[in-house]
Order: structure tokens, then C-alpha cells, then sequence
């Protein structure tokens, strides 16, 4: 029990830094946005699937246009962390985390940053 209390605060701590960008709507909501790679709407589309499949995650939206995405999730289960964290796993970029390259590789192609240049 006390290890799983050291672990608990340690990860509070750790959570702490990133947190700057969250905004506490109530105790068991939080917003964020983050900037991400999406190109088109089937980028939305990937993004919204995945987030809604995310722990924590109440809802998502992704503005094409400006690409950033806004997720409203629940603090005590996630952390804007697990989020972007999660995006670089389907292969997009989020804020300063670069996708995850196998993932960025088996986008289609109309969905590749790179494509788009
Ligand atoms: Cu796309």
C-alpha cells in the first residue's frame, strides 16, 4: 500500500509539469488542446475513433483547418500526457511529440504530413 502511495504521487508529480496547458472545468473535467498533424477528414476521423476508445476521454474534436484537436477528458483517469502520447501512437503528431514512425508509415497516403508540402 505505501509503495502504490509513492508510485500514486510520484506519477501526480511527474503530471504536474505538463499540466500547464489543461483547463480545470470541474474536478472530474478537464480541456486541452492540442496542436496535431492531421491533413484531411479522414484524419478527423481516425483522431475522434481513437480518442473515443481512449481511457478518460469524454469527447474530442478535431478542427481540420487549424489542426488542433480538443479533447475534454476526466483528470482522475488520464493525463493531456497519455493523450498526446496516444496521438504519436496512431501516427500524428501532438504539441512537441513527434509521431511514432511504423504508426506515421501505415497512414494512408492522403494523410501524411509530408505529402502535403
Ligand atoms: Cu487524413
Amino acid at each position: 500500500m505505501k509503495y502504490l502511495i509513492i508510485v500514486f504521487n510520484l506519477l501526480f508529480a511527474l503530471n504536474g509539469f505538463s499540466q500547464e496547458n489543461d483547463s480545470i472545468i470541474s474536478p472530474k473535467l478537464s480541456f486541452v488542446k492540442i496542436k496535431t498533424s492531421a491533413v484531411c477528414d479522414m484524419c478527423k476521423e481516425t483522431i475522434e475513433k481513437a480518442m473515443a476508445f481512449e481511457k478518460g476521454v469524454k469527447q474530442s474534436n478535431l478542427n481540420v483547418d487549424s489542426k488542433y484537436l480538443s479533447v475534454w477528458f476526466n483528470p482522475k483517469k488520464t493525463t493531456s500526457e497519455n493523450i498526446r502520447f496516444s496521438l504519436t501512437k496512431i501516427g500524428y503528431d501532438a504539441d512537441n511529440y513527434p509521431a511514432q514512425n511504423k504508426a506515421y508509415e501505415k497512414l494512408n497516403e492522403c494523410c501524411k504530413k509530408d505529402s502535403h508540402k
